[in-house]
């Protein structure tokens, strides 16, 4: 019997690979969440990390200008348990559309929230550069890992900032004290169907990824378009591993985005993954280099022994490995499982 023990523990230790010896990696989320639904998975896979005790979310600050992203950022946190992590919010002008997903913030079951939530509205919350800032300030020196998955507004935004309340240091001068490694989903490494492929999320706000690759003093790690891309999250997956309550807000907001059986790119989750576990090998990286924007917003990647930026580069067999670890992530259930399922109407 202790050898089956054993033998089943020593397995799960080698699935999961452990993130550093002992402490949880305080991490950054910034998202353009509501313009797409990999964004949504990505958050549910930090939470998982941090039941795993991999992680610590300080901070989700938000690159989608529309009010409900927050509330349901808020909804999606307070589902995991923890409904008061800082959410900071911009007012960038930059893809104000309605998300069709975020809604879920104002659904009701039986009267009440769905997601139950109590940040109602973008209106209620922080600047993003604000927030960014005190996460930061708290934390030990070079310590923080930041995944962006979005536009670059709120980290230029940051880098632009001055001394404030929770620390006298710049923008710039914070980033290089306290950040660690920044892990982008951003840019096009590769041509797609043959072509230069112009990014949406270096598209969509071509100064702030200019500034982001050209003043951002620690090191990047792109993950660009055709990594993302080339591993799909299975479809199967929402329909089967979700299961475990009667509404799962990753579950509704995949049907809500793009239902199965599309199998949805995780572009968003790689860099999670990468951020979490850069050793694990479920990526090679580049050798070191520079990315330039263009001003159309095509990424240029020059290779440069002192360069500060890389991308990530992935072989099929760590693409099928890749693939279980963000299923396993995105799908786990919350440590708050049963009270969920004793709180949810049916
Ligand atoms: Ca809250
Ligand atoms: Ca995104």
């Amino acid at each position: 019997m202790r050898i089956v023990y054993t033998s089943l523990f020593v397995s799960l230790l080698l699935l999961m690979p452990t993130a550093s010896a002992g402490k949880p990696i305080p991490i950054i989320f910034d998202t353009d969440i509501g313009n797409d639904v990999d964004d949504a998975l990505a958050l549910g896979m930090i939470h998982s990390l941090q039941t795993r005790g991999e992680c610590e979310l300080l901070a989700v600050t938000i690159t989608k200008d529309h009010d409900q992203c927050a509330a349901f950022v808020d909804a999606v946190n307070t589902f995991y348990g923890r409904g008061d992590v800082a959410i900071g919010v911009c007012h960038s002008g930059v893809t104000t559309q309605q998300s069709k997903f975020t809604v879920l913030a104002a659904e009701k079951s039986g009267g009440a929230d769905r997601y139950p939530h109590d940040l109602r509205s973008g209106k209620q919350a922080a600047d993003a550069a604000s927030v960014l800032r005190q996460a930061l300030a708290s934390q030990d020196d070079g310590s923080v890992v930041i995944a962006q998955v979005g536009f670059s507004t709120n980290l230029a935004d940051l880098l632009k900032s001055s001394g404030d309340n929770f620390s006298p240091l710049s923008g710039v001068e914070l980033v290089r004290k306290k950040v660690r490694l920044l892990s982008v989903m951003a840019g096009a490494f590769a041509p797609i169907k043959g072509k230069d492929h112009y990014e949406y999320n270096v598209v969509k706000d071509i100064p702030a990824a200019q500034s982001l690759a050209n003043n951002w003093p620690g090191p990047i790690v792109y993950s660009g378009f055709e990594i993302g891309l080339a591993a799909a999250y299975p479809a199967a997956s929402i329909d089967r591993d979700y299961e475990y309550v009667t509404h799962h807000p990753l579950k509704e907001a995949y049907y809500l985005y793009s239902p199965p059986p599309h199998n949805r790119p995780t572009w968003d989750l790689t860099s999670v993954l990468y951020g979490i576990y850069p050793e694990a090998g479920y990526f090679d990286v580049s050798p070191a280099g520079t990315v330039t924007v263009k001003a159309k917003g095509l990424t240029v990647f020059t290779a440069d022994e002192n360069g500060r930026h890389r991308y990530l580069i992935m072989s099929d067999q760590q693409r099928a490995r890749a693939v279980e670890a963000l299923v396993q992530l995105s799908s786990q259930p919350p440590e708050t499982l049963r009270q969920l399922q004793a709180d949810q109407p049916r």
